[in-house]
């Protein structure tokens, strides 16, 4: 028996989730997903705020061929802590269709960091959602941004709506590239169009190295399944605003829902309503992901 109980009032992931009616690209990248466990191979962190379901490499893969996609970009949970193990063994067990973004502290050496590239990290993800870490001390941000930049790699970062006043000139500051994680997670009561995810955009807006994840309606939406309608807008909103800045993914197996289970059928059929042409699809599923995460292999 495992060593790790999930959290009561947790959904599991889906265990047969629809095939998707529009069907995704050729070389397609869920580029934010994770990987949990399995905690008897690879320990969740002692000091964790939840406890997951486990969700392994064979599983994402199994989900990765269903949806019709062709890369994963496995991003650090917080569960995992900065012990990159479980992230480092899926991407070395994906024939090269999987590369990461770890969490490190300030003490990492730059063996280490090497150890990371070489083992498929492209960035590092800064956490500052209240309920799932400690306040993080910006000194130690900025001190592994800049130390991270020099590898090419970039800073993803994951913030509530609200919190971005008080972060933007700091997150300005940093002097590595940025990708923001589900659109800066708008309160959709609010609107599209409302001033605060105008802030968000201008925020986007400020630097050109600004990329942004238009994921999870799963999470943002009030309306819930199976459409998600009232996140189309502000999806919709950023893709044609930014339309070489923007990534996707499933967010499988998506931590800490409570609200119902995510069905990624549905999910990949929410792709075409925030972006609605061919040249828009495979920005957002290939041509941008790719840039960002497999250089070498789109340079020109
Ligand atoms: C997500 C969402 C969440 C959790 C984490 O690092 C994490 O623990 O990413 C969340 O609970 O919102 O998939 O980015």
């Amino acid at each position: 028996m495992s060593a790790f109980v999930m959290d009561t009032g947790w959904r599991v992931w889906h265990p047969c989730p629809a095939k998707p009616e529009f069907q995704v690209p050729p070389g397609a990248v869920d580029a934010h997903c994770h990987v949990f466990g399995p905690g008897d191979v690879f320990p969740y962190a002692p000091g964790r705020k939840y406890t997951p379901c486990d969700g392994s490499k064979e599983q994402l893969w199994r989900l990765r061929d269903h949806l019709g996609f062709t890369r994963n970009v496995i991003v650090q949970a917080t569960c995992h802590g900065a012990d990159n193990r479980a992230l480092l063994d899926a991407i070395a067990h994906s024939h090269g269709r999987a590369r990461g973004v770890a969490t490190v502290k300030r003490d990492v050496g730059d063996e280490e960091l090497r150890r990371l590239h070489d083992g498929g990290v492209r960035g590092v993800r800064f956490n500052f959602v209240k309920r799932l870490v400690d306040r993080l001390d910006p000194d130690e941000l900025s001190e592994i941004a800049a130390r991270i930049a020099s590898l090419g790699w970039h800073v993803v970062i994951y913030f509530e709506a609200a919190e971005l006043e008080e972060l933007a000139d700091f997150f300005l500051g940093l002097p590595a590239p940025l990708v923001v994680d589900h659109m800066g997670t708008p309160d959709v009561e609010q609107g599209a169009d409302s001033p605060l995810f105008d802030r968000f955009m201008a925020f986007m807006a400020a630097r050109e190295d600004i990329w942004c994840k238009v994921t999870c309606p799963e999470r943002l939406s009030e309306e819930g399944p199976p459409f998600y309608s009232d996140v189309i807008p502000f999806g919709r909103r950023v893709v044609e605003a930014f339309p070489d800045r923007v990534l996707w993914g499933t967010d499988w197996p998506h931590p800490n829902m409570k609200t119902h289970t995510p069905d990624e059928g549905q999910l990949v059929d929410f792709i075409p309503k925030i972006a609605p042409t061919a040249e828009l699809q495979r920005n957002l599923l290939v041509d941008n992901p790719m840039r960002l995460y497999w250089p070498e292999e789109t340079a020109q």
